[in-house]
């Protein structure tokens, strides 16, 4: 199959991109859209928000100018990873027949190119399958590889589903320190009141004044209630319990609660994690409706781990992955999905409010092995 008509195959079969509920209706494609401003860095607050609507959805057919800015920004970002990757293709195959050798060579590559031994072997064994004894350009190597592991993403590039009905619906955020939780709360908050719906944070990082602060000038901005810490290093789960029975009685429709990330100490962690999970199932015995991994995409195998450790101490229901733009690493998340078959439901590319995506396996697998 010609590698267009498999792109848009994959892409039809993807879900669309979390969306408003129904009732809500779409961001107005305003013509701030297609060209953003700048807009500020989350870590970095004096400068105001850019509340112009972010890309409209990849399946909306005004689409194309949006998805163009972030296909060129996703590829920008991927860059240092595809380097990595193609030049050992380019290497490797230069009309070469494909033969034990040149599979293990690849293989190797793809390893090295962080998408992990389990992910890797998959990939060859569908080439093995498929064209062995052929003699194969590097470009041809390259489209097979972008289906591979296309084929490997699209199960996990799923939306993460929004219930306004729990009223409110319940993200808890967890993830090590500096992965980006904060900054990715930030960035949900303002997408979701774009799109109409009432969000409230909680500052659930008590020890860390700075993460507590940056979530207050966050909520100033986006309209969002924030709920704080009466001291640094207050009761995290006291602090959920109080903010979702808040929560429900002011109509918030959407609670993101930030969490501490202190790996170092895992058990306190664990402790830490669980009580919260505990406490907000008093108020609300469905809660968490999502619990949301952050990981940052520059720690390669390092995010492999976490997600195990993470997965240990709570039910985790999907994935963000942060930095992919600069991150040579980017073939962890084929390892990820490989390996953990949860869904990722953003990616990070940037500090901006719109740089955290909805995950498109068919983007980011040709991005990755630097195809258009
Ligand atoms: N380049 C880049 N930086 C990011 C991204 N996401 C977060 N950051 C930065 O990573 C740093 C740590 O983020 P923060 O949200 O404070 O992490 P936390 O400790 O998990 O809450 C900050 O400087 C963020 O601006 C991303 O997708 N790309
Ligand atoms: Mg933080």
């Amino acid at each position: 199959m010609a590698l267009r008509d498999w792109v848009t195959r994959l892409r039809g079969k993807e879900a669309p991109p979390a969306a408003a509920p129904e009732a809500t209706p779409e961001p107005p494609a305003s013509p701030a859209a297609e060209a953003p401003p700048p807009a500020p860095v989350l870590a970095d607050p004096p400068a105001p928000p850019a509340l112009a609507a972010p890309a409209p959805p990849e399946a909306a057919p005004a689409a194309e100018a949006g998805r163009g800015g972030w296909l060129s920004r996703l590829k920008a970002g991927l860059s240092r990873s595809t380097t990595k990757l193609t030049a050992s293709v380019s290497a490797i195959f230069t009309k070469r027949r494909l033969d034990e050798a040149a599979l293990e060579e690849l293989e190797e590559t793809l390893i090295a190119a962080d998408l992990g031994v389990a992910a890797s072997a998959r990939i060859v064994e569908g080439f093995r399958k498929t064209r062995f004894g052929r003699e194969v350009t590097d470009a041809e190597v390259k489209e097979a590889l972008a289906e591979e592991i296309a084929g490997i993403l699209a199960p996990v590039a799923r939306p993460m589903p929004i219930d306004p009905a729990h009223a409110p619906h319940v993200v808890l955020v967890v993830g090590v320190n500096g992965t980006g939780k904060t900054t990715t709360i930030a960035k949900l908050g303002q997408q979701y009141r774009e799109q109409g719906l009432r969000c409230a944070f909680v500052a659930g990082d008590t020890f860390r004044a700075a993460a507590v602060e940056q979530l207050q000038i966050w909520g100033e901005r986006t309209g969002a209630r924030v709920h704080v810490p009466a001291k640094p290093g207050a009761d995290a789960a006291g602090l959920a319990f109080d903010a979702l029975g808040a929560a429900k009685a002011d109509g918030t429709e959407v609670l993101l609660v930030d969490t501490a990330g202190r790996l170092h100490n895992k058990t306190a962690l664990m402790d830490e994690l669980r009580k919260i999970v505990r406490i907000i199932k008093r108020v609300d015995a469905t809660a968490p409706h999502s619990v949301l991994l952050v990981l940052d995409a520059t720690t390669g195998q390092n995010a492999i781990q976490q997600a195990k450790v993470f997965g240990e101490m709570v039910d985790v229901t999907g994935l963000a992955v942060t930095k992919l733009d600069g991150s040579a690493k980017g073939g962890v998340v084929v390892a990820l999905a490989q390996e953990f078959g949860l869904p990722v439901h953003f990616v990070g590319v940037g500090e901006q409010a719109g740089d955290l995506r909805p995950f498109s396996a068919a983007d980011f697998a040709l991005g990755l092995v630097g195809l258009d």
